[in-house]
């Protein structure tokens, strides 16, 4: 009692305090509540964005919803920024958006349909593209038919991701199948031009590809990246190759995402963030929450991005903390 008493008093004279020592506010793992996948990172007047496939049965893959958030720790949904409803060629499998802005337009790469042109009577799909004036929708299709509607050297058109190069022009960097393909887009998005050799689609599959290929730039290198593995498995992962251009060659460098038993499995098909004006990276991904088997249980997931003084990006760390508050400043 007297103890108590003794500490209620030190407590009133502010020579002691309640306060207990604050740990920094992180994401959590993951980022968000709900089955997502592939997503697809991008900064936009101050916000992060996050664009996911909902993580679903095929059938029940016929919207896309998008995340917003000032500092990657809190984020808020928008709902339905996509939906097939506004896609007559689409009607299920929506997967893994690509979004650029241009000219005051935001544009939503997506696949759709999961073509299989070998099936009778298979209907259209491949990779779309939708149009809007905002990045939370609702976005609408531009071409009325897929942009991508044809398997070009071996590719599933899917998992698209678009890449400016540093003298603005746009690729469709893509592929399914264990194959991947760069193409040169019009400046419209509307179609795609010749390369210098006359063809339109370029495989740049490296060793080991099988989907989700994401392209960036760092000190004037090119990094290559993609999943291995089957997605609804523990051994889906992330690996690397680094080249001089879009267009490699790409040799590949080794794995840097992969599962972590005690954290979760099957990470992978992923999304870099670089903080404008900093060497400050991030990867987006998706893994399975342990012990998990539905393959389709799948959450989106934040860890730092390290460099090594070479240049070699080092093995990501799989955590449930996430990552610390990073507001943008511009
Ligand atoms: O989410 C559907 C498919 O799963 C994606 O297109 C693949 O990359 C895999 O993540």
């Amino acid at each position: 009692m007297k103890a108590m008493l003794l500490a209620a008093g030190l407590l009133a004279t502010g020579l002691v305090s309640h306060a207990q020592p604050t740990k920094p506010r992180t994401s959590g793992n993951p980022i968000f509540p709900g089955w997502y996948a592939d997503p697809d990172a991008a900064i936009f007047n101050k916000q992060y964005w996050l664009y996911p496939t909902y993580s679903a049965p095929y059938e029940q893959q016929v919207f896309l919803d998008a995340f917003s958030s000032p500092d990657l720790v809190h984020w808020t949904k928008h709902p339905r920024v996509l939906d097939t409803a506004s896609v007559k060629w689409a009607h299920r499998a929506m997967w893994a958006p690509a979004i650029v802005a241009k000219g005051g337009k935001y544009y939503l790469f997506f696949g759709a349909n999961d073509y299989h042109p070998e099936k009778p009577n298979e209907p259209p799909g491949g990779i779309g593209v939708a149009v809007a004036d905002n990045p939370a929708g609702p976005f609408k299709d531009y071409l009325g038919k897929p942009l991508v509607g044809t398997i070009e050297n071996g590719a599933q058109p899917i998992d698209q991701f678009v890449f400016q190069d540093k003298d603005g022009q746009y690729y469709l960097v893509y592929g399914g199948w264990q194959h991947c393909n760069i193409a040169k887009l019009k400046p419209d998005f509307t179609g795609f031009l010749p390369m210098a050799d006359g063809k339109v689609f370029k495989e740049i599959t490296p060793k080991g590809y099988v989907e989700g290929p994401i392209m960036f730039r760092r000190n004037g290198k090119y990094y290559f990246m993609w999943s291995e593995g089957g997605w609804t498995g523990p051994d889906y992962s992330v690996a690397y190759a680094v080249g001089d251009s879009p267009f490699g060659p790409f040799e590949r460098v080794g794995k840097i995402l992969a599962q972590d038993p005690k954290v979760g499995t099957g990470a992978g098909h992923h999304a870099v963030i670089n903080v404008p004006g900093t060497d400050k990276w991030y990867i987006a991904y998706h893994r399975h929450p342990l012990g998990d088997k539905n393959g389709n249980h799948r959450v989106v997931c934040l860890e730092e991005m390290h460099f090594d003084a070479k240049g070699m990006i080092q093995p990501v760390i799989l955590t449930t903390e996430g990552v610390t508050a990073q507001p943008l400043k511009r």
